[in-house]
């Protein structure tokens, strides 16, 4: 029997953020990894970074469409963090030396109004609880080799979380169908992928009942108010490449772009 020391996986996965390079997955090694392991290595992770002086700015959930589903072939949502050090302005760059293998997300994200709980939140409950909603990119850059993974390896690699490029503007969920809102993803003038908001959990509200309910089981309390979640994309990723040009539009919203030199 091996004793796995979650501390010191939570630093092998940093190291390779830090270094951009890719590692074997956990459950390689120790196949009884599960996902309660996965969110303690997860939760090392974190406090790793915030005693680095990185401070959280955003949650996030993942894996909540089919086609990302499908895509990583996994079968379950989760949820990871987002750091201040990950923030590029809307129409900003992205740099390719600083990532392993980039892949580009749209999603929807939410502001809270009011603190959320679970064990039992519904869509409806977080949607009268939301001050508002925005475009968000999500680049994700998995640390293990050729972006694969089971679920217990992506929590412990904070969900793959890298970049986030959120719209400038905020809108007032009451004013849209959150179950109808069109998302195209354009690189380089192509159409990559398209999709509607209701991709994520029939309802991106959904996703953010969710977050309140895993947390609450996690024993990790309330989401408060202010909190910005990122609801998961609502297409499959798409590899970024040197040089790339990335735009999205969301119906009602306007759009988002950043580029990566
Ligand atoms: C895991 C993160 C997935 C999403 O929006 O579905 C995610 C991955 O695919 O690497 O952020
Ligand atoms: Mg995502």
């Amino acid at each position: 029997m091996f004793l796995i020391d979650y501390r010191e996986l939570a630093e092998l996965l940093i190291k390779a953020e830090e270094n951009q390079y890719a590692v074997s997955c956990i459950t390689d090694k120790f196949p009884d990894f599960d996902l309660s392991m996965g969110y303690v290595v997860q939760d090392e992770l974190i406090k790793m970074k915030k005693s680095q002086g990185h401070e959280i700015i955003a949650f996030k959930m993942g894996i909540t469409s089919e086609a990302k589903m499908k895509q990583m072939n996994v079968d379950e949502p989760i949820y990871g963090t987002v750091f201040d050090y990950m923030l590029v302005p809307d129409k900003g760059e992205i740099v390719m030396e600083e990532f392993i293998h980039p892949k580009i997300e749209a999603e929807i994200a939410f502001i809270l109004a009011e603190d959320i709980e679970g064990p039992a939140i519904t869509g409806a409950e977080v949607l009268a609880k939301t001050k508002g909603i925005l475009p968000v990119f999500e680049i994700i850059d998995s640390r293990y080799e050729n972006f694969k993974f089971k679920l217990p390896d992506v929590i412990a690699d904070n969900t793959s979380a890298s970049r986030v490029v959120f719209g400038d503007k905020v809108f007032d969920p009451k004013e849209f169908d959150l179950e109808k809102i069109r998302v195209t993803l354009i690189i380089n003038g192509e159409l990559k992928a398209n999709g509607t908001s209701a991709a994520v959990l029939g309802n991106p509200a959904n996703s953010v009942a969710m977050l309140a309910n895993m947390l609450f089981s996690h024993g990790k309390g309330k989401i408060p108010k202010g909190s910005i979640i990122l609801t998961g994309g609502i297409t499959e990723a798409i590899l970024l490449t040197k040089g790339d040009h990335v735009i999205s539009n969301y119906d009602g919203m306007g759009d988002i772009s950043f580029n990566v030199r």
